[in-house]
């Protein structure tokens, strides 16, 4: 899978795009994720890139040309047209369902705005939709990009270590991951589970969805009311309520 990002700060994503698991998807050619400065396709003598908005108002639009310009360079190298993606608080909030959708896209272009954003009409020109990752206003679309790039990427096929490690994780089921626990056994006074140090794995197995059930039901009811529960669910969850 390959991100082209449009940004005016490439330098922001070298750090984390290539450490830790990406930078290892990279390594192995599994990822692809270039970083396109806008700034360089500037057509002003100043290299400028933002201007005043019509209409007056706080703050500086980023002009359209260096964008239009830099996403046409992506298309001359690739010829088909990419899916255009805009990181923007106007957008659908990112989750789990949605970085599923977005993993079988082969190719994402990713516009990080920055300032008051961008100028309307690169939306309309080349945006195919408009993601958020959450209802707060950021002074750049860099870390959402790459937080996007992050939790998709991990959905690829061996990206992570263990294909199925993701299906324990939190959201990807609707519910909240069980608690984990590591060496040492005793830590402050604290003991980990005894069920866990027992080796019956049904058991385990059980403790977790009934841990997992308890916490999504309490940390966040609304995923919870969600969910369709099975019978099983329901008596393991009833269960530990009643604890
Ligand atoms: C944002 C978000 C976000 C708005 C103005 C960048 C900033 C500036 N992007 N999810 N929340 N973007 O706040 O994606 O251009």
């Amino acid at each position: 899978m390959r991100f082209d990002v449009l940004t005016l700060f490439p330098d922001i994503f070298r750090a984390v795009m290539n450490e830790s698991i990406i930078g290892r998807a990279q390594e192995s050619k599994i990822i692809q994720v270039n970083t396109i400065n806008i700034r360089d396709f500037s057509t002003n003598k100043h290299r400028k890139v933002d201007d005043y908005p019509y209409g007056g108002g706080n703050g500086m639009v980023m002009t359209a040309q260096p964008i239009y310009d830099a996403y046409n360079s992506i298309l001359t190298e690739v010829g088909n047209k990419p899916r255009v993606i805009y990181m923007s608080p106007q957008g659908r909030v990112l989750t789990q369902k949605i970085a599923e959708e977005l993993k079988s896209y082969e190719h994402l272009v990713l516009l990080c705005g920055h300032y008051e954003g961008v100028d309307e009409r690169i939306i309309e020109e080349i945006v195919d939709e408009e993601i958020s990752i959450g209802d707060y206003v950021l002074t750049g679309g860099e870390l959402p990009a790459m937080v996007l790039i992050d939790c998709v990427s991990r959905l690829i096929p061996g990206v992570l270590s263990n294909e199925n490690s993701f299906t324990e994780e939190s959201h990807y089921s609707g519910l909240l991951e069980y608690p984990q626990y590591t060496r040492p056994y005793e830590f402050n006074d604290r003991k980990v589970p005894e069920i866990l140090m027992s080796g019956h794995h049904a058991n385990i197995e059980k403790w977790r969805r009934q841990q997992a059930l308890k916490r999504t039901y309490f940390k966040r009811p609304d995923l919870f009311e969600r969910l369709s529960l099975s019978k099983e669910d329901k008596k393991k969850l009833q269960e530990i309520l009643e604890q």
